[in-house]
């Protein structure tokens, strides 16, 4: 049978905002533009927004349920003619959408011979709201007259230039030592692989302008200082990394200069110094909703390089997807790496019914760490456990309690997605997975996630059940047992300290946490870890992602703080309230402004600022189904976090930010159209 004859469809989603004044409602509208009936089949879809279980239905029921992906059937003995629409109203949402990348943003028919057939899905509208829809990076014009005359991000510590030459074409970096040369070398490929066709370094015989570089005493590790003179620039640091970052800020002046002559200058004498705020200036970025192959990991850490940002944190396993090959298990990468239909993880977050996915071989990891380390920037693997296992689970069964009943949910609506803590099956193949990581990642700070676990987590788990018993009590076990098959987190992740389930979760990290220790690693988790006091203060980073004031008090209690507040550092959350906008919203909204200014230790005391490391954004990556809605959700919010990484409080302004931002690279190049 041909693909026409099977049919083609066409789906448009409808959500109806309590703001209207009528009830909240869901519509999914299946026209048949083939020219065949259909009867005895399905609609499937997928997109953030999850149909809660116990929604009501109009027009057909749901039929099953993973997360965000749904599976709708029509009444019995219905048909769908060709040209007509089948209409199913959802009332029930586990969080009301608010943007247009909230809803189903794939989807597909399953006919009666189990076979799938994509369909067309259009974005989701709003009531209320008929703005066009926007992706693609807002285009920050340079303006003729910027606050500055140099155009540089983040922006140093002292700017003290004078005087103009004409903008060379390029520069040809003479380094004096090995360790010069690696910078100079490290410089020329980031040039090349990010702007191509300018030649920003060029030999002497193509006009490039020499700049010498050398290793001297006398400077942080990171910092470095620039001379300008008409006849050579000289760029002095004491590590490589500082010389790379030299480099960089003078081939950002040269890049200004040169594009915009008549905005900025590119000086004829004086200096630059420079180092930076903080040492922790980090990236997150999660691969396991979306897949982002190798070359797009590479061309993305080139661009925070270029911001001058140092840390790469990997999210890479997650419940919708496990990323990384291990050698021991390789069921984790041959299930868990890939979603489709018929496939023990169904399509989700916008993928379809084909099967799509990826994960990264062991030489790929080695190839994006040597070149992360090339650049400066250390990769922090992550490896979320012991919940947001549900892809891992599915790839090692086994690492279920054989005789858990019922089940629990996660606020993601997954099911049963947590390691058991109790059993010694789990500590095995997670010091297997570590030690295989460990080999790969020089970094020696191994992420562990410690996330969301549900309340209801090992509620069915007699062994679980019966070391709470042991550590916890009585009355403690016999809470946790009630917590079995009850819904409890569909509006927000379930609080859980104090809980059974965070007495199980202390256990568990506890342990592996003097794993990794016996490994020379530093432990590094999502705040919830500090549940139970139990990690190791001297060996672990945790990373603070609720309010100012959570972190605040943890480092007070003396953990080593990474900020990335989800209000503001969450790059997933919308740049605005309007539906228009890509983007969750949980957590709240942050334009680009609201994001450089945040300061993300308001109110800290100075014994808890020597508990700061630094700062983060972190990339989920649920709602960024297509690049153009990465761009926009991405740029230039990164580089706003960079400078608050980089710059001095009392140095930083937004009006120059502005100006100068339209400079710095994106990584797909989809631009909004203006
Ligand atoms: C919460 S905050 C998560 C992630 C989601 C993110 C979406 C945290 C450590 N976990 O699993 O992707 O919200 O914004």
């Amino acid at each position: 049978m041909t693909k026409t004859a099977r049919g083609k469809f066409r789906l448009e989603t409808f959500w109806i905002p309590a703001a209207t004044g009528e009830a909240p409602v869901y519509s999914l509208a299946l026209t048949n533009d083939g020219d065949q009936p259909i009867a005895d089949f399905t609609l499937c879809v997928s997109g953030p927004a999850r149909i809660d279980p116990a929604a009501s239905v109009e027009g057909g029921q749901l039929v099953a349920r993973l997360s965000n992906h749904a599976e709708f059937a029509p009444p019995e003995d219905f048909v769908l003619q060709p040209g007509e629409i089948w209409i199913l109203k959802a009332h029930g949402m586990s969080y009301h959408p608010k943007h247009w990348t909230d809803g189903a943003n794939a989807g597909y028919v399953v006919l009666a011979d189990r076979t799938a057939v994509p369909v067309e899905v259009a974005p989701t509208l709003a009531k209320g709201d008929n703005a066009a829809l926007t992706r693609g990076a807002v285009v920050y014009p340079v303006p003729k007259v910027a606050p500055v005359t140099v155009s540089i991000v983040p922006w140093p510590e002292t700017v003290a230039i004078s005087g103009a030459i004409a903008p060379p074409p390029g520069l040809d970096p003479r380094p004096e030592g090995a360790v010069a040369g690696a910078a100079a070398d490290a410089f020329a490929a980031l040039a090349q692989a990010l702007f191509p066709v300018e030649g920003l370094v060029r030999p002497v015989t193509e006009g490039g302008f020499p700049v010498s570089l050398a290793i001297n005493d006398g400077f942080a590790p990171e910092s470095y200082k620039i001379r300008f003179s008409a006849t050579g620039i000289s760029i002095a640091a004491g590590t490589r990394t500082g010389l790379l970052y030299g480099l960089i800020t003078l081939g950002q002046v040269l890049r200004g200069a040169r594009q915009y002559p008549e905005t900025f200058v590119f000086p004829a004498s004086g200096e630059i110094v420079d180092a930076p705020a903080l040492d922790w200036r980090g990236v997150h970025l999660d691969v396991a909703r979306q897949f982002y192959g190798t070359a797009e990991v590479a061309q993305f850490l080139r661009i925070l390089a270029w911001n001058k940002l140092n840390r790469f944190h990997w999210h890479l396993s997650d419940d919708e997807a496990w990323r990384v090959e291990i050698d021991t298990y390789p069921a984790l990468t041959e299930v868990g790496a890939w979603r489709g239909h018929g496939l023990k993880i169904p399509p989700l977050l916008g993928s379809g019914p084909e099967v799509t996915g990826g994960y990264y071989s062991k030489a790929a990891i080695r190839e994006i760490v040597t070149l992360a380390s090339s650049l400066g920037i250390m990769v922090v693997p992550e490896i979320d456990v012991p919940g947001h296992c549900y892809a891992m689970l599915q790839a090692i069964p086994e690492l279920r309690d054989p005789d858990e009943v019922g089940s629990y949910y996660s606020v993601q609506g997954f099911p049963d997605n947590c390691l058991n803590p109790v059993r010694e099956e789990t500590y095995r193949v997670l010091e297997t997975i570590f030690d295989e990581m460990i080999e790969l990642f020089p970094s020696k700070i191994i992420h562990i996630g410690a996330d969301e676990v549900p309340l209801g987590a090992w509620s069915g788990s007699p062994v679980a059940l019966a070391r709470l018993r042991a550590v916890g009590g009585d009355a403690m076990a016999d809470a946790h047992a009630e917590r079995l098959n009850v819904v409890t987190n569909t509006h927000g992740a379930d609080e859980i300290d104090g809980s059974g389930a965070a007495v199980l979760q202390a256990e568990f990290l506890a342990r592996i946490q003097a794993f990794l220790a016996s490994r020379g690693c530093v432990t590094g988790g999502w705040q919830e870890a500090a549940h139970g006091n139990v990690i190791d203060k001297t060996r672990s980073t945790l990373f603070g992602w609720r309010t100012v004031e959570a972190s605040a008090a943890l480092a007070g209690e003396g953990y080593d703080m990474v900020v990335c507040p989800g209000q503001v550092y969450y790059l997933d959350m919308a740049n605005s309230q309007a539906w228009s906008e890509p983007g969750a919203s949980w957590a709240g909204w942050s334009d680009p402004e609201k994001l450089y200014t945040f300061d993300p230790v308001e109110g800290w005391s100075d014994a808890q600022k020597e508990h700061l490391l630094g700062v983060q954004c972190c990339i989920w990556s649920e709602p960024m189904t297509d690049r153009g809605v990465f761009d926009r959700l991405v740029f230039p919010r990164l580089s706003a976090l960079a400078e608050t990484g980089w710059t001095q409080p009392e140095r930083k302004s937004f009006a120059r930010f502005e100006a100068l931002t339209g400079l710095m690279p994106i990584l797909y190049g989809i631009y909004a159209e203006v």
